[in-house]
């Protein structure tokens, strides 16, 4: 048996669980109806009382709420404390030009911590390791994410924060990293560069790794394994539930254990709204139970997955999710970042384009790569390379400010791309890294 971070929780009776879940669940609806106008409103509508909810059992009775909720409420209407309670902001990408913007108070931030840490604990951390930190730090969740769960464990942070391939090597074998935080793509890449350098991985100290925040296949893991010479673990979480930390990979490798006593999952039909049975593939719908900045209700994730509760042979009671295995929406993530197309056709027609653009992402060297071909407009017309490559150029620099990634332009001929007869076809996503078929079994 492996080791906990927290066993009076992770290895909790059932009973115990559902005992805190339904605490939780009676307090944050307490909570949202007095202090959220929104759940007020929406709750008021349906009839629903907080007295109405008596244990976790009667979740189901509770509305749902979705990301264009929190974009209608930008940035801090759905906040059910006041402002001198928040610690920290963070923020993922809307469909529009618009973020998500989320907050935290000290609990908050403290239950977000602990779930990382458990993450990390699960892979074999202990408070005598150094902790590599490659997932970016801003207003994404990664970097600060996984750094709090190190400090909270009472490991050491490297804090390196994304990019500089080289640097991140080197520090790998000056400063001694035990475990590697950061995409998987990137630890491919990482992975890559240290073979290029003729580096033997078996001379790192590196033991494991915490790879998440896009999805990945078994084959990417064992890359990454052989590359590195080490166990690479998934983390999955999203900004509006919290960070890294949601769940996690334990060393079954048997689905990700859901730090359910914060965070309680219930898999969904994205067509018809209602629970599906474990084990049936569906959305991930979560409902934050002990948050108190941001308590989010039945939010629809647009994740398919499917969920186990059968007990694991780690010891953990926490129930379990598989991989996510596609979106219920048309959600991209390109490097780690979240990118919709709404987004990308907001900035064609900002710069002055019209929306005939097609949106080509591929691997290479296992990083991914977004190309967008978009239409010259007759006023924008050139026959000068030189004119055009600037054009393509001030078009990219756009695409990289608005969405945190860069994208390489394609001006091509007018009326040049495919039309369609019906929705168009905006994207041709070539990695097949996610199966996009809702409700089928894998
Ligand atoms: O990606 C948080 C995170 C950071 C998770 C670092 C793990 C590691 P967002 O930017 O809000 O937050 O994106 C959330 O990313 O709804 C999933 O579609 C996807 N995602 C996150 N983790 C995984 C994973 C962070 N392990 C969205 N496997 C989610 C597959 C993942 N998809």
């Amino acid at each position: 048996m492996g080791m906990f971070y927290q066993p009076e929780i992770e290895c909790a009776s059932r009973d115990y669980l559902h005992h805190i879940q339904s605490a939780r669940l009676i307090q944050m609806t307490k909570n949202c109806y007095e202090n959220v106008p929104f759940y007020k409103k929406k709750f008021d509508e349906i009839g629903l009382s907080p007295e109405d909810i008596h244990s976790i059992d009667d979740l189901h009775k509770l509305p749902f709420t979705v990301k264009q909720d929190l974009r209608d409420n930008y940035p801090y209407g759905l906040f059910a404390v006041p402002k001198e309670r928040l610690i920290r902001i963070h923020a993922s990408s809307g469909t529009t030009g618009k973020q998500t913007v989320v907050g935290y108070t000290a609990e908050d931030v403290l239950h977000w911590a602990e779930g990382a840490a458990r993450a990390l604990v699960a892979a074999g951390c202990t408070k005598d390791d150094y902790v590599h930190v490659s997932y970016g730090y801003g207003l994404f969740t990664g970097g600060l994410g996984l750094h709090d769960g190190a400090e909270l464990l009472g490991a050491t942070v490297i804090p390196v924060s994304s990019g500089n391939t080289a640097r991140q090597v080197q520090i790998l074998q000056d400063f001694g990293s035990n475990i590697l935080c950061c995409t998987p793509s990137y630890a491919m890449f990482i992975g890559e560069t240290i073979a290029q350098m003729g580096i033997d991985p078996k001379s790192l100290a590196v033991r494991a790794g915490i790879f998440g925040a896009e999805p990945w296949t078994p084959e990417m893991r064992a890359g990454i394994e052989t590359l590195l010479d080490i166990k690479a673990h998934d983390i999955y979480g999203l900004s509006e539930i919290a960070g890294p930390g949601v769940s996690y990979d334990c060393e079954a490798f048997n689905g990700l254990h859901v730090c359910e006593d914060y965070f309680y999952p219930e898999i969904i039909d994205p067509e018809t709204l209602e629970p599906l049975p474990d084990g049936e593939y569906g959305e991930l719908v979560f409902t934050c139970i002990g948050k108190e900045a941001l308590p989010l209700v039945r939010y629809r994730t647009r994740d398919i997955c499917a969920i186990h509760r059968e007990k694991c042979s780690c010891g953990r009671t926490l129930v379990r999710m598989s991989k996510p295995v596609g979106r219920s929406d048309d959600m991209l993530i390109i490097r780690g970042v979240n990118v919709f197309p709404s987004q990308v056709e907001h900035v064609i027609l900002r710069e002055g384009y019209e929306p005939n653009y097609l949106i080509e992402v591929s691997r290479q060297n296992n990083l991914d790569v977004m190309t967008v071909k978009v239409e010259m407009t007759a006023d924008k017309f050139t026959d000068s390379v030189r004119e055009m490559e600037a054009l393509e150029k001030k078009l990219s620099a756009a695409m990289l400010s608005t969405l945190g990634v860069s994208a390489a332009i394609k001006l091509v001929e007018p009326r040049s791309l495919p039309r369609s007869e019906g929705k168009a076809k905006r994207v041709i996503d070539n990695r097949h890294i996610i199966d996009y078929n809702v409700g089928e079994k894998k």
